[in-house]
């Protein structure tokens, strides 16, 4: 009986501290809420870190309150499922900042330490206003079977976004319309507009919205 209090001292102290962690890691994450502690353990009941919550836990220091959501912790695609950390939980570039309202559509948002959940769309946009026109790098890249394409347009334009093939001939019309100031991020499934698939080999992404144009190299390799 001597031991009894201070055993459950310490197991009530260490309760305590694993809830008040995890809540606070979970407020540190843009749209934590949505998977609270399955963001970063295997269950939504806590057990063992999957692999974005081991990238986190990489960035907290022993009793650390820093903040650790940044653009290179977004970059990462932790479960290895084809999609950036930031892209699943609707913060690309990894901008937003805790005590921020939760950037994009929350109902897009998917489990970054879960391989098994990942966006079900190929056009995610976000409440992020670019100020400039951006046409990204594609990825992955190389690629087989698909690629994403990111791009962002700060006002209402007509933008087109064709893939051509190393000949200049026009492969896929992957955009043609009128679209919104925002970030938009297209699949290309390596098809062309007969929906044939095409052969290994490089591949040109072409931006134009507006008076802007620019055009990037891509590689599918089966
Ligand atoms: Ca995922």
């Amino acid at each position: 009986m001597k031991n009894f209090l201070p055993l459950s001292l310490i197991v009530l102290i260490f309760g305590v501290t694993a809830l008040i962690s995890r809540d606070f890691r979970v407020s540190k994450i843009p749209n934590g809420n949505k998977f609270s502690c399955g963001n970063c353990h295997v269950s939504s009941l806590g057990g063992a870190r999957n692999a974005f919550g081991r990238a986190v836990e990489a960035r907290v220091t022993f009793g650390g309150n820093q903040d650790f959501w940044d653009s290179q912790l977004a970059s990462l695609d932790s479960d290895g499922d084809g999609f950036s950390n930031g892209v699943e939980l609707q913060d690309p570039n990894g901008t937003w900042r805790p005590g921020q309202p939760n950037p994009g559509n929350p109902n897009l948002v998917s489990n970054p330490g879960d391989p098994n959940s990942k966006p079900t769309t190929s056009h995610v946009e976000s409440s992020f206003y670019p100020y400039t026109y951006k046409l990204l790098d594609n990825y992955p890249n190389p690629f087989n079977p698909e690629t994403r394409i990111v791009f962002e347009i700060p006002r209402e334009e007509h933008v087109s976004l064709m893939i051509f093939d190393v000949n200049g001939k026009l492969i896929k019309e992957l955009v043609n319309e009128n679209l919104s100031s925002g970030r938009y991020e297209k699949l290309w499934d390596g098809k062309d507009d007969e929906n044939n698939e095409v052969v290994s080999g490089i591949y040109f992404y072409q931006l134009k919205a507006g008076h802007f144009e620019q055009t990037k190299k891509m590689i599918l390799l089966k």
